[in-house]
């Protein structure tokens, strides 16, 4: 068991957790609106341990697709090693039943209720301040882009990391193809609207749909990477099929998943986490273990699938590919403002 080797700030999320999961109860039950930071307070304390027996009865699940996937002879795409990195690869079983995906829950355990989401047929709307609005199939999109795999860390404000092989393309080439205009400032990304597919857009005080911003320096830096596959095949849906975002340097929530729009716009967006807790979740929300999340220490991060706890590093490690953007910002505000 980990519990015994648990830090201190674990054992006060996990105390927060309850705190969660009561409040979930009572807001299920009376409609009101639930004004806190939610993605913070899931971390259950369960660590890699309790995924490896949840893995064995979700591996069924996963891979079983419902549709023919155009992109297999895609995969696996050759791995560019200019983004390689020295922790070990974490495993799959672990990697795809622990998930942040609130449109499926409030916890981690989402991996089966994700199967439900049909990825096909699948567009992606280009929209705002561009020369010309498109609608892309996503099939199509995927093929014209040159894939490759990274292996990158994810390290999410909740204090967890892990390192994955990600298939896909730069972020930079999107851009490219939207032929933004040149006032265009930001990208506002949207996940996917269904009650239908996801019982969590049904809790009608979250502001669906998830909603990310980032600037254009930030979408056009070499780090920022549309991902369309993990481990050598298409995407696992939980992981955010068929299109999601990483940004290594930044705390998780900004890797938006299952991505239906890119918006160009001059006005900075507000994302889905600031509407609900806009003092624990900023816009730039780069990875900083100098600055405490309010409610924790962000100094380290619990390595999943080992019980290693280690100290977190400035950007996650990439501050050389991406502290120019942040010059002009001070220590506080590369998280907030
Ligand atoms: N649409 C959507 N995207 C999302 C989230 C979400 O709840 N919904 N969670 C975010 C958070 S908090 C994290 S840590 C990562 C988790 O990605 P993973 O499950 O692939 O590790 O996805 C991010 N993207
Ligand atoms: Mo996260």
């Amino acid at each position: 068991m980990l519990i015994r080797n648990l830090p201190s700030w674990v054992l006060r999320e996990s105390a927060a957790t309850d705190e969660q999961v009561y409040l979930n109860r009572r807001n299920f039950m009376r409609g009101s609106s639930l004004l806190i930071g939610g993605a913070a307070l899931t971390l259950s304390g369960q660590g890699a341990d309790a995924g490896a027996a949840f893995a064995s009865d979700i591996s069924q699940s996963v891979g079983t697709s419902d549709f023919k996937d155009l992109t297999l002879d895609l995969y696996p795409a050759k791995r560019n090693e200019a983004y390689t990195i020295k922790r070990p690869i974490t495993k799959e079983e672990i990697s795809s039943t622990y998930n942040n995906f609130y449109e499926f829950g409030s916890h981690k355990r989402i991996a089966k209720a994700a199967q439900r989401m049909e990825t096909r047929p699948w567009t992606i709307t280009i929209d705002g301040m561009v020369e010309e609005e498109m609608e892309l199939d996503i099939d199509e999109l995927i093929r014209s882009m040159a894939l490759e795999e990274r292996l990158y860390r994810h390290r999410c404000v909740e204090a967890w990391s892990m390192t994955i092989p990600w298939t896909g393309f730069a972020f930079a080439d999107l851009v490219k193809k939207a032929k933004p205009l040149s006032g265009a400032k930001y990208i506002q990304m949207e996940t996917f609207h269904k009650s239908m597919w996801a019982s969590g857009q049904r809790q009608t005080w979250y502001p669906w749909p998830y909603l990310e911003g980032v600037s254009m320096e930030e979408a056009t830096n070499d780090l920022a990477f549309l991902v369309t596959g993990a481990y050598g095949k298409p995407a696992a849906k939980q992981f955010g099929a068929p299109l999601r975002l990483a940004l290594p340097w930044k705390y998780g929530f900004k890797s938006i998943k299952s991505i239906v729009r890119f918006t160009f716009t001059d006005k900075r967006p507000v994302s889905f986490w600031e509407q609900l807790a806009p003092k624990e979740y900023g816009f730039w929300a780069n990875v900083n273990p100098e600055v405490r999340h309010p409610r924790w220490s962000q100094a380290t991060e619990r390595v999943l699938g080992t019980d290693e706890t280690i100290p977190t590093q400035f950007y996650n490690g990439y501050g050389e590919q991406v502290a120019h953007l942040y010059k002009e910002l001070g220590k506080t505000e590369i998280l907030f403002r």
